[in-house]
């Protein structure tokens, strides 16, 4: 009998894990819309190794999430992540920093370039579908 409501307590658990990953993966973490007929992952890491970001495009569903984790650049500075203008959200620009991983949620879909203004020349595109 003890045996049973231990199997049965550990398959109540297991259960209420799937619910609670089920419904965390539904909310997305923004409460954004998410655009079922595209194949975009709804969080991509964004690295910058070296002066660049890899990858230079980033492709998301809308509502997604890109996480820049920033990196020391090679010159010993951090990066930053500038955008053209207030489309892609605000702040515009994401300060210089190193170290640290930065998150922008991406609510509306489009092509939102954006550089480092600290490395001519390293550049991004974020798009959102
Ligand atoms: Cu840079």
């Amino acid at each position: 009998m003890i045996r049973l409501r231990s199997s049965r307590t550990v398959l109540l658990a297991a259960v209420a894990s799937l619910v609670t990953v089920a419904t965390l993966a539904a909310c997305g973490g923004d409460g954004g819309t998410t655009n079922p007929g595209t194949t975009a992952p709804d969080t991509l890491d964004v690295f910058t190794p070296g002066n660049i970001f890899s990858p230079t495009t980033a492709e998301i569903r809308v509502g997604g999430t890109i996480r820049w984790r920033i990196s020391e650049a090679n010159d010993g500075t951090g990066h930053n992540v500038i955008f053209a203008g207030t489309a892609a959200g605000t702040p515009a620009d994401i300060p210089v920093v190193k170290g640290v991983t930065v998150l922008r949620t991406f609510n509306r879909t489009g092509t939102f370039p954006y550089a480092c203004t600290v490395h001519p020349g390293m550049n991004g595109d974020v798009i959102v579908r």
